[in-house]
This record gives C-alpha cells, sequence and structure tokens, in this order.
C-alpha cells in the first residue's frame, strides 16, 4: 500500500486518466478528493468505486478555468479528508481545430483550462501543503505533446509544453518545503478526449503503428506511473518528466 494514509486530490477524475489514478491511488491506501466540471454521473461513481475499496472519496465540482475552484477544492479536501498530501493535475481538454482558422475563443479555452488551471490548482495544493509542514507531491499531467507537435494542436500543445515547464519551475520553488514536483507525459491514451479524433480508422491504424509496444494506451496505463511519483519510492524525485507512451516518442525509424 504505498499511499497509505496519504490524501490524493486529482482534477477532472470523472473519467479518463483522472478516473483511473484516483481509483488506482485509493488501491493504494489513499483517500481521494476528485473534482469534476460536467460529468456528475461519472463523478459519483468514481466516488462508488472509491469507497468500495475501503477508502474515502469526496467529488467536487468546479471549472479548473475559474481560480476559485482551486481554493474551493483543496479547502474542502482539507476540511472533509483531513489534508492534502498529493495533487495529480490532470483537468484539460484537446478541441482539435485547424491552425489558420482557429476561433480565439477556442484557444483562449484550451489555454484557460489546460494550462491556468493547471496553475491555480498547483499553486492552492502547494499553499496548503506548505501549511501543513510536511512536504507533498504535484504531478501534472502533461503529455507526448509537450515534446513534438500536432498539426490541429497548435492552441493544446503549449499547454502540455507549458505544464512540464510550470512543474520544473515549482520543483525548484517547493523544493524548500519537501514538496515534489514532476510531469507525466502520455502518449496516446484512449479517453473521451480523442474518442472522435481516433474513430478515424487511418488515422488511429497510423498512430498504433508507431507505437513500439503494438498498441494505443489506456487509462489504466497511468496509474502505475502517477502511484510512483506520489509516494516515497519517488522521495529523491523531482522536476522530473516521465513518458508513458509505448515508445511512441522515440520511434522515428
Ligand atoms: C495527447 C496526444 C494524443 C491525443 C491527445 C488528445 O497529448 O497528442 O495523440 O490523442 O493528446
Amino acid at each position: 500500500m504505498l499511499l497509505e494514509g496519504r490524501c490524493v486530490l486529482v482534477t477532472g477524475a470523472a473519467a479518463g486518466i483522472g478516473r483511473a489514478i484516483a481509483i488506482g491511488a485509493a488501491a493504494q491506501g489513499a483517500d481521494v478528493a476528485i473534482n469534476y466540471h460536467d460529468n456528475a454521473a461519472g463523478a459519483k461513481s468514481c466516488v462508488a468505486e472509491i469507497e468500495a475499496l475501503g477508502r474515502r472519496a469526496i467529488a467536487v465540482h468546479g471549472d479548473v478555468a475559474d481560480p476559485n475552484t482551486a481554493v474551493t477544492f483543496v479547502d474542502r479536501a482539507a476540511e472533509l479528508l483531513g489534508s492534502v498530501d498529493v495533487l495529480v493535475s490532470n483537468a484539460g481538454i484537446c478541441p482539435f481545430h485547424s491552425f489558420l482558422d482557429m476561433p480565439v475563443e477556442t484557444f483562449t479555452r484550451t489555454q484557460q483550462v489546460n494550462l491556468h488551471g493547471g496553475y491555480f490548482m498547483c499553486q492552492a495544493a502547494a499553499r496548503q501543503m506548505v501549511r501543513q509542514g510536511r512536504g507533498g507531491a504535484l504531478i501534472a499531467i502533461s503529455s507526448i505533446s509537450a515534446l513534438v507537435g500536432g498539426e490541429y494542436q497548435t492552441h493544446y500543445t503549449p499547454t502540455k509544453a507549458g505544464l512540464h515547464s510550470l512543474m520544473q519551475s515549482a520543483a525548484i520553488a517547493l523544493g524548500r518545503h519537501n514538496i515534489r514536483c514532476n510531469s507525466l507525459l502520455p502518449g496516446t491514451i484512449r479517453t473521451d478526449i480523442n474518442k472522435d479524433d481516433l474513430a478515424d480508422r487511418e488515422k488511429c491504424a497510423r498512430m498504433e503503428a508507431r507505437i513500439p509496444l503494438g498498441r494505443l494506451g489506456v487509462p489504466e496505463d497511468m496509474v502505475g506511473p502517477a502511484v510512483f511519483l506520489a509516494s516515497d519510492m519517488a522521495r529523491y524525485v523531482t522536476g522530473a518528466a516521465l513518458l508513458v507512451d509505448g515508445g511512441a516518442f522515440v520511434n522515428l525509424q
């Protein structure tokens, strides 16, 4: 039980990677607070799965683009679960769109959810951890897209690169408080974020052919890396980035 007695917060945890990590943290002994925005049913079922594992769980609604959401989420977790030990900043969107006719609102919303939301959440969690005085761990769900591009992701890839960079700088700012800050860089993981995109069978086959392990990822593939970074097994790991992509990034030929 690598996370026994810890309180783990996960944003965007009604479905996909966030949900898998929230449940996976509970399976390792953590109590869990989840944030969700527009999937109340998913949030409710995630809480139920965590409680079925014998752990405490709360779901807090909020749009991470609003700075107040982070403060409310962290305060509710600290109040109801007793502490904030780990934050997994996962909430994100990727409305695929071509570059030359990118609507301003699409660009702005993607920046506000993915990067600004991640910043506010990490800052609020770190403030609580500093108040608690016993360190903690921040984990940003960045992406392989922090390192490589996407024709229809010009609004999105900079946010993932920004989250990776944020963890590097936060690692410096928070090291004195024994708060470790690291990024996970998922490859192509099958979730709602890319369901429509991967419905294109030719594109899906092309993406899969690039992956040495021979398959697209699933949300559960993210649980082990996240638990590792959240746990004392990573006690000397901060400012790091871990690709979880089946080998896609390194596969040029
Ligand atoms: C990831 C990566 C995947 C894509 C998702 C939406 O960063 O680019 O290929 O499916 O974003």
